[in-house]
């Protein structure tokens, strides 16, 4: 395979926090002195009580945790916010650029956040909110957001951020899983020029959740709603009425900060569980890492604070670190292809954080959208969300960065709270499409189906050896399916469920899940719950749900539907199913195509073969490309299903 091949810039040769000599000496220190390395890195946070102790986690059955710092005490608002008042409190922290070009953008001060986070604090006590009661925020991309983020962590109460896209039965039921018993949302939400009608959502969602005592409304678009008296209380009247101070919580550091729920292959989304200590030091330390933040810059990462890259990218890790951090309502291409980069120019954004998913979209549009802007700003480009196509790499470098930002691809996960395997600007020469190399503290290996490490240059499953800081703690009561689902597979490592090959350099790159996860622009979306959405339809008897190639997507979602024997094969039926999967789960979850079948590939003992669908899925359908069918219970059924493929 030819491979490009882009050294470190001259511009970030010099004067980077890590060249490439540094970053080698730092990672092996990491592993060969861990517990002195990260008890030092500890005093980047201010802690109430610092820590003595650093790794107190096992991956192994017999003691299985895992515990980090475990003795400090710190609070994660007070290094997001209040520690940087007395240096830079009128420096701006939080830039909010609306969804429409020709509203007005806000910039709020660390002085400023400090007293809206106060006030939202002080309203959440009086709604009786205390430390760890878990509370749902179901807001747009509004400064709100941050502050609601930050309003929990200074009373040490548990937020769950659910991401607005999200359906009503997918709000409740995250609701019921964490037992909230506050909701925190806004009027309505505003992307693309359309509304998006979240209190009504809540109110929906609430039916089903007898133990949310209050809803606090941000005021966003204005729109006349209902409120609910004794329930509902607008924020901005509340406010009013509570002190301008809130003391802070101290949090020992495997305290809860927070809870996002995340698909896996099977059964119902997943609470994963972030604790105070561990992921504000990865989060703080990863983001100047790889970004080399630097004081006066303006950073934009353009992801949703409902997804783990909001937490860490957009709110924690930049505030802590005392940056600049710029909050989009919108999305990239609306009203124009241009959009995006007249918010770099707008702004004069030195570092912009996407998705593959986005580039790809804009790539499409042509470049001369690009080059009506000047976008001289740029240092740096991040991406993050699924592997990023060479194609798209390039586009990005040469187009948009003009040959000069380096590119920092970063892989991690909702689990890992912030970047595991990413390139650093002034010490990794960068490949497109690969990751580069693991950040200090881990250990990454590639192991065979058997769990056989394989060395040097390679392909297999990706497993992290031992834990690092932002490691998730626990599924949200489920302590058995944390350890079931990430240290059973191959016992004593975290399974990512992810597949990587190691080139020569050992380099990563990262090929995909090699599970029943879905990655839709970036998303997350488990197989079994688009499936557990269709059956739920009374004409569906039977659902399998695969991922297909799609150029802008990344991937999308082919399923294979069976009906009720009454019920008719129609184009209206599968409009019907395409908006009932909408409805159930959210936007994000639409089915690309919807094939309807009379049967479904089994084996003799009932199992779905997925990998004969997910071939038809991408139109491999030669009997090579197949394989051996004759394991089947009835192996006429794939002829059945080549014959009716959909063109996707
Ligand atoms: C941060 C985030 C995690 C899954 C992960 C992987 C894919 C994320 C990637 C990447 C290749 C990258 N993924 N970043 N694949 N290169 N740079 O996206 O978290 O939503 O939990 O998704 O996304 O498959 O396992 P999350």
């Amino acid at each position: 395979m030819p491979e490009d091949f882009f050294p470190v810039p001259q511009a970030w040769v010099e004067g980077a926090y890590m060249d490439r000599a540094k970053r080698e000496a730092d990672y092996a220190r990491s592993i060969k002195d861990s517990d002195a390395y990260w008890l030092e890195r500890t005093q980047r946070l201010d802690w109430i009580t610092p820590p003595t102790r650093a790794d107190e986690s096992s991956f192994d059955e017999a003691d299985f945790g895992i515990k980090w710092f475990a003795d400090g005490v710190l609070n994660v608002s007070v290094n997001c916010v209040d520690r940087h008042l007395e240096e830079r409190g009128d420096q701006t922290a939080i830039i909010w650029e609306p969804d429409s070009p020709d509203g007005q953008p806000r910039r709020y001060s660390y002085r400023q956040v400090h007293a809206e986070m106060c006030r939202f604090a002080n309203v959440l006590k009086a709604a009786g909110a205390k430390k760890g009661d878990r509370i749902t925020i179901y807001l747009p991309m509004i400064p709100e957001a941050a502050f609601a983020l930050l309003a929990c962590a200074r009373i040490g109460a548990i937020h769950s951020v659910v991401f607005g896209g999200f359906s009503p039965d997918a709000l409740c039921g995250r609701i019921q899983d964490c037992d909230s018993t506050i909701v925190v949302t806004a009027d309505e939400g505003c992307r693309a020029g359309k509304k998006v009608a979240l209190k009504a959502n809540v109110d929906a969602a609430l039916e089903d959740c007898p133990g949310v005592k209050s809803v606090i409304v941000v005021k966003a678009t204005g729109s006349d709603i209902p409120m609910k008296p004794g329930r509902d209380l607008w924020l901005h009247e509340a406010a009013e009425k509570v002190a301008a101070d809130c003391p802070a919580e101290p949090m020992q550091a495997e305290d809860p900060l927070f809870i996002l729920y995340t698909s896996g292959s099977t059964g119902k989304p997943k609470g994963v569980l972030h604790t105070t200590g561990g992921y504000l030091l990865w989060a703080s330390l990863t983001h100047e890492l790889c970004f080399d933040y630097r004081p006066g810059d303006v950073y934009w990462c353009a992801a949703d604070i409902g997804w783990v890259t909001g937490h860490s990218y957009i709110v924690y890790g930049p505030l802590a670190n005392g940056a600049t951090t710029l909050m989009y309502e919108g999305v990239p291409n609306h009203p124009t292809p241009a959009r995006i980069w007249q918010i770099v120019d707008r702004h004069q954004v030195q570092t912009l954080f996407t998705a593959p998913t986005a580039l790809r979209a804009l790539m499409k549009e042509g470049d001369d959208h690009v080059k009506t802007t000047s976008r001289a700003s740029l240092r740096l480009l991040g991406t993050v969300g699924e592997p990023i196509n060479p194609e798209a790499w390039r586009w990005y470098h040469h187009v948009v960065g003009e040959d000069r930002c380096p590119i920092i691809d970063t892989w991690w996960q909702t689990e890992t709270g912030g970047a595991m395997i990413a390139p650093m600007p002034g010490a990794t020469d960068l490949k497109p499409g690969s990751a580069t190399l693991p950040m200090p503290g881990v250990v990454p290996q590639i192991v065979d189906t058997e769990g056989k490490v394989l060395e040097g240059a390679t392909e297999g499953n990706l497993v992290i050896a031992r834990s690092w800081p932002g490691q998730m703690r626990t599924v949200w009561g489920d302590h058995d399916r944390f350890f079931q689902t990430y240290f059973t597979t191959f016992p004593g490592k975290y399974t990512t469920g992810d597949g990587a090959r190691r080139d020569a350099d050992g380099y990563y790159w990262i090929t995909g899940r090699v599970d029943d996860v879905i990655n839709v622009s970036g998303h997350r979306m488990g197989t079994a719950e688009v499936e557990s959405a269709l059956v739920l339809h009374e004409s569906v008897a039977e659902a399998a749900v695969v991922g297909f190639p799609h150029d802008i997507k990344g991937q999308g979602i082919y399923a294979y539907v069976m009906l009720n024997n009454d019920d008719e094969a129609s184009d209206e039926l599968r409009k019907t199913l395409v908006n009932w999967v909408r409805r159930e789960i959210g936007p994000i979850a639409t089915p690309d195509v919807i094939q309807f079948a009379p049967g479904l590939p089994k084996t003799r003992s009932g199992k779905i073969m997925r990998r004969i669908l997910r071939k038809i899925a991408e139109g491999e359908v030669s009997a090579q490309a197949l394989g051996d069918t004759s394991t089947l219970a009835d192996p006429s059924v794939v002829d059945n299903l080549v014959a009716n493929r959909q063109g996707a």
